[in-house]
C-alpha cells in the first residue's frame, strides 16, 4: 500500500494555539484525510516543542515553580484543542517524552560518530523569542526582526555540528529537487542564505535545569533546535520501534514538512544536513506557507487580537473556517484572517450555493419521489457527469500540487453548474409534464451531490458527513476504494434519502 507522511512544526508551550498554528495543523490534516481517502497509508504527526527557554519564562510568568507541571498542562491543552477541532493526527510527539531524548541522543551520536561535531566557543547574539543564535547583520536597529526586542549578547562553550560542510550537497540537493523547498520564493531565499551567509551551529548550551542533557557532559543540554527537529524522527519510532520508523522514514514514503516561512532556516538548511550527517533521506516536501495577519494587524498579544480556534468552532464550525482560510488565501502567501470575510464566504458559498443545492434536491427527491433516488434512464453522457470527473481530475492534480484553493475553486464550479442545472431544466414543471426526465434530473443532481461530499471531504469532513449521511450512503461508500468513489453511478437507485437540518444556518 502507497504511504505518505505528513508533519506540522511542533509548537511552542508557552502560549495557546492561535489561529496561525491551526491553519498549519488544518493543512496537515486536509493532507492527511486527501491521502488516506485516495487509498494510501498515512501517518500524520503534530506534537509540542517543550525544552524551550520560552518554556521555562512562562511558568516563571505564571508563578509555576514546577515547569515539568506547566509544561503537561500547557501540552494537554494544545492536545484537546487539536482534539476538539477533529484532526486526524496518528500522534502527538511531546520533546519532554523518554522515547524523544532516547532518539535525540541516539541521533546525535550518529553525527559525532561520523566527525561532524567539535567544541567551539559563541560569541554573539541570541534572541529568545527566536530561541536563535542571531547576527548582528540580521538585526535591525539591534533588535531582532521579528520580535522586536534586543537580543542577549551571549558567550559560551558550546558544541558545534559542521554545517558547512555541507554546503556543496544542500545545494545540490535543492538544485536537482525544485519540488524538495515550496513555494519558489522560499527556496531563492533558502540557496541565497546557504551561498553567502551559513556558518557552523551550536548544538548546545549551558545546562539552567530544563533540556535534554549531553550524555558526555550534563553540564550542557542540546539547542533546543537541533532537539526539536529529531521529532520528525522519534514521533515514528526512531531509536525505540526500528521496525515502525523504517515503514514511515523510508525512500518510497513521500515525506512532507508543513511549517509557516518563520522557521524555513531551521527546516530547510540545519535539518536536512543532520540527516545527510548521519546518512538518513532527506524529505520530500518541505512547504512554508505564509504569514497570517487579523484585519490587517500581525496575530499578537499585545494588541488582544490572538483568535481562538475553539471560540471560532464554537461561532460557526470548524468546517467553515478549514473552507474560509483554504479557499481566501492561496497556499504559500501571506493572508488576512477577518471574521467579516469569513461570514461572507460562510453564507454565499457555503449556506447559499453548497447548503441550498443540497437542501433544494433533497426536497425535490421527497417531494416526487417518496424519497427514494429514482432510477436513471442515461441515453447520453451528460454534461454534468463530464464535468464530474474533470472536477476530479482538477482535485488530484491541484492536490498533488498544495493548490487547495484551487480545487476549491473547481469544485465550486461543480456546484454552480448543478444549481444551474436546476433551474434550466425546472424539475418542478418537468413533474407536471415528463417523470422520465424528472427521474433523470434528479438522479443526476444526487450522484453529484455524493461526488461533491467526497471532493469536499479532506477539507469539510463533517459536511462530507453529513451529506452522505442525507444520502444515507456514508457506511456503505466508507469500505469502497477511490476509484469505486470517483465513478460516475454510485447512487444505487431506490436509495432512501434522509433529508436533514440545513447544513449551513445563515448568520
Ligand atoms: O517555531 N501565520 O513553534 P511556534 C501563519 N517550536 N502561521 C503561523 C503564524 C501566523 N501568524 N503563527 C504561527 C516553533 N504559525 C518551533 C517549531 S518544529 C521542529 C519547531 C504556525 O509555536 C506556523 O506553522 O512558534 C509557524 O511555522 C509555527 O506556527 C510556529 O510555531
Amino acid at each position: 500500500m502507497p504511504r505518505f507522511y505528513v508533519t506540522t512544526p511542533i509548537y511552542y508551550v508557552n502560549d495557546k494555539p492561535h489561529i496561525g498554528h491551526t491553519y498549519t495543523t488544518i493543512v496537515a490534516d486536509i493532507l492527511a484525510r486527501w491521502h488516506r481517502l485516495i487509498g494510501e497509508d498515512v501517518f500524520f504527526l503534530t506534537g509540542t516543542d517543550e525544552n524551550s527557554q520560552k518554556t521555562v519564562q512562562a511558568a516563571h510568568q505564571k508563578k509555576e515553580k514546577d515547569i515539568q507541571k506547566y509544561t503537561d498542562q500547557m501540552s494537554s491543552m494544545w492536545q484537546m484543542t487539536w482534539d476538539s477541532l477533529g484532526f486526524s493526527h496518528n500522534d502527538f510527539i511531546r520533546t519532554t517524552e523518554e522515547r524523544h531524548k532516547k532518539g535525540v541522543i541516539k541521533l546525535f551520536e550518529k553525527i559525532q560518530k561520523k566527525g561532524d561535531i567539535y567544541k567551539g566557543k559563541y560569541k554573539g547574539f541570541y534572541c529568545s523569542g527566536c530561541e536563535a543564535f542571531i547576527k548582528e547583520s540580521d538585526l535591525a536597529r539591534g533588535k531582532c526582526p521579528l520580535h522586536k526586542t534586543k537580543p542577549d549578547f551571549i558567550e559560551e562553550e558550546n558544541l558545534f555540528f559542521k554545517l558547512t560542510n555541507y554546503k556543496d550537497k544542500l545545494l545540490d540537493h535543492i538544485k536537482k529537487h525544485p519540488e524538495f523547498i515550496q513555494p519558489e520564493t522560499r527556496r531563492n531565499e533558502v540557496v541565497s542564505y546557504i551561498e553567502t551567509a551559513l556558518e557552523d551551529v551550536s548544538i548546545s548550551r549551558p545546562n539552567k535545569g530544563w533540556g535534554i542533557p549531553l550524555p558526555q557532559d550534563p553540564k550542557q543540554v542540546f539547542y533546543v533546535w537541533f532537539d526539536a527537529l529529531i521529532n520528525y524522527l522519534t514521533g515514528i519510532g526512531y531509536g525505540q520501534d526500528e521496525t515502525k520508523f523504517s515503514k514511515w522514514w523510508a525512500k518510497d514514503c513521500p515525506i512532507v514538512h508543513l511549517m509557516a516561512k518563520d522557521i524555513i532556516k531551521f527546516h530547510c538548511v540545519i535539518w536536512p544536513a543532520m540527516l545527510m550527517s548521519s546518512g538518513l533521506k532527506l524529505p520530500d516536501v518541505i512547504f512554508a506557507h505564509g504569514f497570517f495577519t487579523i484585519d490587517e494587524e500581525k496575530i499578537s498579544k499585545s494588541l488582544g487580537n490572538v483568535i481562538d480556534p475553539i471560540f471560532l468552532s464554537q461561532k460557526y464550525g470548524i468546517d467553515p473556517v478549514r473552507y474560509f482560510v483554504l479557499r481566501e488565501i492561496p497556499f504559500g502567501q501571506d493572508g488576512d484572517f477577518s471574521t467579516k470575510k469569513l461570514e461572507e464566504r460562510y453564507n454565499g458559498d457555503l449556506a447559499n450555493d453548497l447548503g441550498n443545492l443540497v437542501s433544494r434536491t433533497l426536497t425535490m427527491i421527497e417531494k416526487y419521489f417518496e424519497s427514494k433516488v429514482p432510477a436513471a434512464g442515461r441515453p447520453t453522457k451528460e454534461e454534468i457527469e463530464t464535468l464530474v470527473s474533470s472536477t476530479w481530475k482538477k482535485a488530484e492534480q491541484g492536490l498533488d500540487k498544495f493548490q487547495f484553493d484551487k480545487v476549491l475553486v473547481a469544485i465550486w464550479q461543480l456546484i454552480d453548474f448543478a444549481n444551474t442545472y436546476i433551474e434550466k431544466n425546472k424539475p418542478w414543471e418537468l413533474a407536471k409534464k415528463d417523470e422520465k426526465k424528472l427521474a433523470q434530473v434528479l438522479y443526476n443532481l444526487t450522484e453529484s451531490l455524493r461526488h461533491i461530499a467526497w471532493m469536499i471531504y479532506a477539507f469539510m469532513p463533517e459536511t462530507a458527513e453529513k451529506i452522505l449521511s442525507q444520502l444515507n450512503v456514508l457506511e456503505s461508500e466508507r469500505k469502497l476504494s477511490f476509484d469505486q468513489i470517483k465513478k460516475w453511478g454510485g447512487l444505487k437507485p431506490g436509495t432512501k434519502i434522509k433529508k436533514g437540518k440545513p447544513l449551513f444556518p445563515r448568520i
